[in-house]
C-alpha cells in the first residue's frame, strides 16, 4: 500500500507573464493542492497514490504524463472524455500581485464519486490526505470526500484535512457546514490562521478552535503563518516553526508544499521539532522557485537550504 492516498481536482495552470489582458504567452504548468501535496512527497521518496478524474482531451494526457513522471501511483485514475479539464489562469498583473481565474464548472474532476475511491481506500495507506477543495466541486465529490474521510477513520487510517477555503468556489457558511463535520474525521489538521474557524465556531479565538477540535479527536493541529512561519497544536502543548530566510518569487503551492514536507517527516518517524522543520523547508522551497511544485526537492537537495533558517524551532 502507499504511504499517502489523496484525491481531488488536478489541474492545468496557464500561467503569464505579465497583465494577461495584454495577451503574450502563456505556460502550462501542472496544478491542483492535492496533487502538488503527492508529488512533493513522491520527490522525497515515499509512496504516493493520486486519485481523481482526468479528461480526455490533451490536457488530462499532460496531467497523467506529470503525474507519472513524478512516480505518482495513478492506478485508480479514470478518464472522463465527455468533461475538459479544469484550467486555472495564473496572471501575474504586477510584480507583487497574481490573480487567479478559474474554469473549472464541469470538468472531469468534479464527476469525481464515491465509487472511484472504493477500491483506493481498501487498499489502504499510512495517510489520507483531503482538503477543502475537493468538497466545493460538486454534490458527488463532496459525497466522495465525506465518505472516504469517514471510511478512512473507520478503517483506522489517520486523516489529514487542509481547510484550503477557495472563495471563488463557495461562501464561508458553506464551506464551515461541510468542513466542520469532516474535521471530527481528521487526525491532522491544517489551516491557515484565517481558515481555522471553517471547521468550528465563527470567529472563534485559536486556543478555542483548537481546544474543540482536540475534543472530536484531532490530536495536530498546523495553523499556517505565512511569513510568519506555523504554529503546531499538539495536546502536549504549542510549537512554532519560522520561515527559512529565502527570496520568494511565487507563493502559489506554498502550503501543499509545507503538508508535503510535514507528512514526509512523519512517514520518516521524525519528532515535531522534525517534521516542523521539513514542512518549513518545503515551504521555502516552494515560494522560491516558480510554478505550484516543480520546485520540490529530492531528498538528496533538502539539505540546499540548510543553514537559510531562521527561527529555531521554539
Ligand atoms: O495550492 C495551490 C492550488 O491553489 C492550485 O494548485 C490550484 O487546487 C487549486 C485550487 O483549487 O486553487
Amino acid at each position: 500500500a502507499p504511504d499517502l492516498l489523496t484525491f481531488g481536482e488536478a489541474m492545468v495552470s496557464l500561467r503569464s507573464a505579465g497583465p494577461l489582458a495584454a495577451g503574450g504567452s502563456l505556460t502550462m504548468h501542472l496544478a491542483g493542492a492535492e496533487s502538488n501535496v503527492a508529488v512533493g512527497v513522491a520527490r522525497l521518496g515515499h509512496r504516493a497514490a493520486w486519485v481523481g478524474r482526468v479528461s480526455g482531451d490533451e490536457f488530462g494526457e499532460y496531467t497523467l504524463r506529470q503525474l507519472r513522471a513524478e512516480g505518482v501511483e495513478v492506478a485508480g485514475v479514470s478518464r472522463d472524455a465527455d468533461r475538459p479539464t479544469g484550467l486555472m489562469f495564473l496572471e501575474q498583473r504586477t510584480a507583487d500581485l497574481t490573480r487567479v481565474q478559474y474554469h473549472r464548472a464541469g470538468s472531469a474532476a468534479s464527476a469525481l464519486r464515491v465509487d472511484d475511491l472504493r477500491a483506493p481506500l481498501a487498499a489502504g495507506a499510512r495517510m489520507l490526505h483531503l482538503t477543502g477543495i475537493t468538497p466545493a466541486l460538486s454534490d458527488t465529490a463532496r459525497e466522495a470526500t465525506r465518505w472516504a474521510a469517514e471510511a478512512a477513520a473507520a478503517a483506522g487510517i489517520p486523516v489529514c484535512l487542509d481547510v484550503n477555503y477557495r472563495a471563488r468556489l463557495w461562501s464561508r457558511e458553506s464551506a464551515r457546514a461541510v468542513l466542520a463535520p469532516l474535521a471530527g474525521h481528521a487526525a491532522i489538521v491544517i489551516a491557515s490562521a484565517d481558515e481555522l474557524d471553517l471547521v468550528g465556531e465563527p470567529g472563534a479565538d485559536e486556543s478555542t478552535l483548537v481546544a474543540d477540535l482536540f475534543r472530536r479527536g484531532v490530536h495536530t493541529v498546523l495553523v499556517k503563518l505565512g511569513a510568519d512561519g506555523a504554529r503546531a497544536h499538539t495536546p502536549d502543548g504549542v510549537q512554532h516553526v519560522g520561515t527559512l530566510t529565502v527570496t520568494a518569487v511565487d507563493p502559489v503551492g506554498a502550503g501543499d508544499a509545507f503538508t508535503a514536507g510535514y507528512l514526509s517527516g512523519w512517514f520518516d518517524g521524525l519528532d515535531l521539532p522534525g517534521r516542523l522543520r521539513r514542512a518549513a523547508t518545503l515551504g521555502a522551497f516552494a515560494v522560491s522557485t516558480r510554478g505550484d511544485c516543480e520546485g520540490l526537492p529530492r531528498r538528496a537537495e533538502l539539505s540546499l537550504l540548510e543553514g537559510h533558517e531562521t527561527g529555531s524551532v521554539l
